[in-house]
């Protein structure tokens, strides 16, 4: 198992915020936690492949938005915000090693972060970053592999895994005021705690925020094996854990 990352860049501070107030950085800080992200992940038997430095792409370290992966295919994304379509460039160049490559093209937009995929379908939020085409596009790549598209509605939030990701094929974690997912088994993010929801899931249990504990208490509550990891700093980006990385199976 590969996951794609890449490092935090000095430029952070001139990130995309759309719900969140500019708060200081610490990039030291960032940076020392998004290694322990990278040490957990590989703890969890994932082989890190870094991508390369782009510190003049603020948001460049948040490359879950870049791109969609399957088994069959890498489809590289038009992010909804412009300042970041350029970090699709290198994006693209690596993961031509691992799958087939294809383009989310333009007037499409799609941003990783509203993709969430449970088994054979995937559920994207149609946000301020992801539109109609984006999605349309999207289904055209994936549906003659076997897998099902299906638009979700969002309120108030960046994401939709901002709002809701997978605990595995049957269980969700969400935030009840942002989304609702109608058939799935539910874990509801503490009410103190609106950004529990993005959690990562890998083959091994998923990893948490170590900043919302009443929500890893519920999700452990049901068996599911956590590990936290402080993700403080790139939270005042409005990335979480997803975003970090790509993986591929
Ligand atoms: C942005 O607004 O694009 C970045 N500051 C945060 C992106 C977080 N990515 C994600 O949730 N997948």
């Amino acid at each position: 198992m590969i996951a794609l990352t890449r490092s935090v860049p000095s430029s952070i501070a001139n990130c995309e915020l759309t719900h969140l107030q500019r708060e200081p950085i610490d990039l030291e800080r960032a940076k020392q936690q998004h290694r322990q992200y990278e040490e957990t992940l590989a703890s969890l038997g994932y082989t890190i492949v870094h991508l390369p430095d782009t510190p003049e792409l603020p948001d460049s370290v948040f490359v879950e938005d870049t791109a969609v992966v399957t088994d069959e295919i890498a489809i590289i994304t038009r992010p909804g915000a412009a300042s970041r379509r350029p970090e699709t460039v290198t994006v693209a160049d690596a993961l031509r090693q691992y799958r087939p490559i294809v383009h989310i093209q333009e007037p499409g937009t799609l941003d990783g972060g509203d993709v969430l995929r449970i088994g054979k379908r995937f559920f994207v939020g149609r946000s301020d970053r992801t539109n109609e085409q984006g999605i349309e596009q999207l289904r055209m790549y994936l549906t003659p592999f076997g897998y099902s598209v299906e638009e979700v509605v969002l309120n108030d939030c960046l994401h939709l895994k901002t709002a809701v990701t997978a605990l595995n094929e049957t269980m969700v974690l969400l935030n009840p005021a942002w989304v609702r997912m109608p058939g799935f088994e539910t874990i509801e993010t503490d009410p103190a705690e609106a950004f529990a929801a993005n959690v990562l899931l890998t083959p091994r249990g998923v990893m948490m925020s170590a900043a919302f504990p009443r929500t890893i208490e519920r999700v452990r509550s049901r068996g599911i094996d956590v590990h936290p990891v402080d993700a403080s700093e790139l939270a005042k980006a409005e990335g979480g854990l997803t975003c970090c990385s790509l993986l591929l199976a």
